[in-house]
């Protein structure tokens, strides 16, 4: 923790890369481990184009649950220490996987989404991308002024990540000083070789997260135990 403290007090530039664990306080599910999504819905028939092409019906409808528990759900101490981080800090980036929206509600401006975002909806035919904050939709799968079916505006297994996204975050961490990896099981590519990158862009690598994961051997300091009682005091 000293080590880790005084590698940010001495950096110009950070970087935060984040998962589903730095939201696990707020009471938003993670996908794996215990209490995972995963444990209980498969990603197969849930997260990828095909399963969509299957049955957006039933897509939707998992989608409209997760959207109605993220509603529910307030930014925890984890993600207000991030933000309160970016207003001291010269350049920091929240580099995140998560879709839940949670780090602009807690007040970082500065914010990288991989994986899309569960509070945007886009048109299978008209490309449009939209803001929708519904959680209850009367006829299912919703549809596009234009008619065609809506999606969710998230990344899918399969699906590529967009290149002028991929490019900011790999340019952030490239540019960090240090960079924090906060929450992530870190075995979804492409975000997870954002880590290496790190280590080889020359930066300390600083890893929150209560279990070891594949990205702890890179790490130059890890910190066990949840981000929303480590942050506050690594970023104080
Ligand atoms: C706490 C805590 C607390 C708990 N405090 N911590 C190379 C090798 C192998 C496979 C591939 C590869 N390249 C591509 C692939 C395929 C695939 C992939 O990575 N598969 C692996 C799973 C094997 N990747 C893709 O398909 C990607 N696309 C792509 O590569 O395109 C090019 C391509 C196309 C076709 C073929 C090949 C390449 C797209 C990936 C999209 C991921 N989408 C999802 C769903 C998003 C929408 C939604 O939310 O519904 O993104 S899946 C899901 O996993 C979600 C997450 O963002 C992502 C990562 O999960 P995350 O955030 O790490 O969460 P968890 O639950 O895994 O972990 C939580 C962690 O928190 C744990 O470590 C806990 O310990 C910790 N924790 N409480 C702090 N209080
Ligand atoms: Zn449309």
């Amino acid at each position: 923790m000293q080590d880790a403290r005084e590698w940010l007090r001495s950096a110009r530039s950070v970087a935060a890369l984040t998962g589903a664990g730095i939201s696990a306080e707020s009471g938003v599910p993670t996908f794996r481990g215990a209490g995972g999504l995963w444990k209980h819905y498969r990603p197969d028939q849930l997260a990828t184009p095909e399963a969509f092409a299957q049955d957006p019906v039933l897509v939707w409808e998992w989608y409209l649950w997760r959207r109605g528990l993220i509603a529910k759900a307030e930014p925890n101490p984890g993600h207000y220490a991030l933000a309160s981080f970016e207003r001291r800090v010269p350049a920091f980036v929240v580099v995140t996987q998560n879709v839940d929206g949670l780090h602009e509600r807690a007040g970082n401006r500065n914010i990288v989404k991989l994986h899309g975002d569960i509070w945007k909806s886009q048109c299978l035919n008209c490309g449009g991308e939209y803001a929708d904050d519904r959680t209850e939709v009367d006829a299912l799968p919703p549809l596009c002024d234009c008619g065609g079916m809506l999606r969710p505006a998230v990344v899918w297994f399969g699906e590529g990540l967009d290149d002028g996204v991929w490019n900011a975050a790999e340019r952030a961490v490239r540019a960090a000083d240090a960079v924090l990896v906060i929450g992530t099981s870190a075995v979804v590519y492409p975000a997870a070789l954002l880590v290496p990158l790190a280590k080889e862009s020359g930066a300390k690598v600083i890893e929150i997260n209560p279990d070891e994961t594949p990205a702890s051997g890179l790490a130059d300091a890890s910190l066990r135990g949840p981000s929303g009682q480590i942050l506050p005091e690594l970023l104080s």
